[in-house]
């Protein structure tokens, strides 16, 4: 009896950090050849003892497969890492966190060197890793042939969500996602501070706020809705006039209970500025542009 057994691509993983040995792992389990480097070569033990093959040297591990990921600190960790490996031929995928402009200059980098290049920006943390329903994915950007060759691989790991040919998209998005994320935590840690000194149980807020929040979130779209049309006072339900009247109420509010409305502030004082350049009959959209220099 013949047996058909699909080979899988084999893939080289430089980075053995806490989100590098999740990656690993589930290459692993999936039945990839895997072989590993990193600096500190001690983090590689586990994985060999797992199957991995663990190179001596950056550019041995690069040498040995023709996918290659890299998973480091940042990005010039993922320079001297890369330095003095020979790319020529490589796919090398980049799921280190970095700006923009980092993978534009990282892309123009492999490009010469004759590798074709995918950054990627990880939406997990690594217990997310390899759990489907966990929903975690990987934004990526820059070549989509690479992509498109390796979708299956790279899918091990995570989703993916391409999001263009311009290599800096996919940290855009990264961090467009994670500035929105660093507002609601802003928000949330105004609101626990507000109860703090009250007898009232922080586990007694926390699902009242989780809830609000899921429940406020669906606005997004009707602001994307508004950024799209050029007019911001399309479905507005909430007037910025009504919401700059309610203002001083949250200051005091945060005064009262003895609150620096050092986060809140800010916020409200565009909102202020919008409702002054005539912005009144609009919700919050008109607040985005005043960001924009
Ligand atoms: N962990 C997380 O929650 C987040 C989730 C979203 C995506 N991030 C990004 O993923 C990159 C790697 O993160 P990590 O969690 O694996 O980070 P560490 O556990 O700190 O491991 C760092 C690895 O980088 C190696 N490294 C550092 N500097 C250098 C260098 N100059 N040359 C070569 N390698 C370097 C380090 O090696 P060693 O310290 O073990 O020798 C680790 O392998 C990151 O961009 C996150 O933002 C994770």
């Amino acid at each position: 009896m013949t047996q058909n057994v699909v080979e899988k691509t084999p893939v080289t993983l430089l980075g053995l950090g806490a989100m590098g040995t999740a990656l690993a792992r589930t290459w692993l389990a999936a039945g990839h050849p895997l072989t590993v480097w990193n600096r500190t070569p001690a983090r590689a033990a586990p994985l060999a003892a797992e199957g991995a093959k663990a190179a001596d040297s950056a550019a041995e591990a690069v040498a040995a497969n023709a996918l290659v990921v890299v998973c480091l600190l940042d990005d010039s960790s993922v320079q001297d890492a890369l330095a003095g490996t020979d790319l020529a031929g490589r796919d090398l995928v980049n799921l280190t966190t970095g700006t923009p402009a980092q993978a534009r200059d990282r892309a123009a980098w492999a490009r010469e060197r004759g590798a074709r290049y995918l950054d990627g920006g990880i939406m997990a943390v690594p217990p997310m890793i390899g759990v489907e329903e966990a929903g975690g994915y990987v934004f990526y950007s820059g070549s989509r042939e690479l992509l498109e060759e390796h979708r299956e691989t790279l899918a091990v790991p995570a989703g993916t969500v391409y999001v263009g040919q311009d290599a800096g998209f996919a940290a855009l998005h990264d961090v467009a996602l994670l500035s929105a994320m660093y507002g609601m935590f802003a928000g949330a840690a105004h609101a626990f501070a507000l109860i703090r000194k009250e007898d009232i149980d922080p586990t007694s807020l926390a699902p009242l706020l989780a809830d609000w929040l899921v429940a406020m979130a669906p606005a997004v779209h009707r602001t994307a809705d508004q950024l799209r049309s050029g007019d911001y006072t399309q479905g507005v339900v909430s007037s910025l006039t009504m919401q700059v009247a309610g203002a001083p109420g949250f200051l005091s509010t945060a005064e009262q209970q003895g609150v620096s409305p050092e986060l809140l502030s800010p916020y409200f004082a565009l909102m202020r500025r919008r409702l002054a350049e005539g912005g009144g009959e609009e919700d919050l959209t008109g607040v985005i542009d005043l960001l924009v220099r």
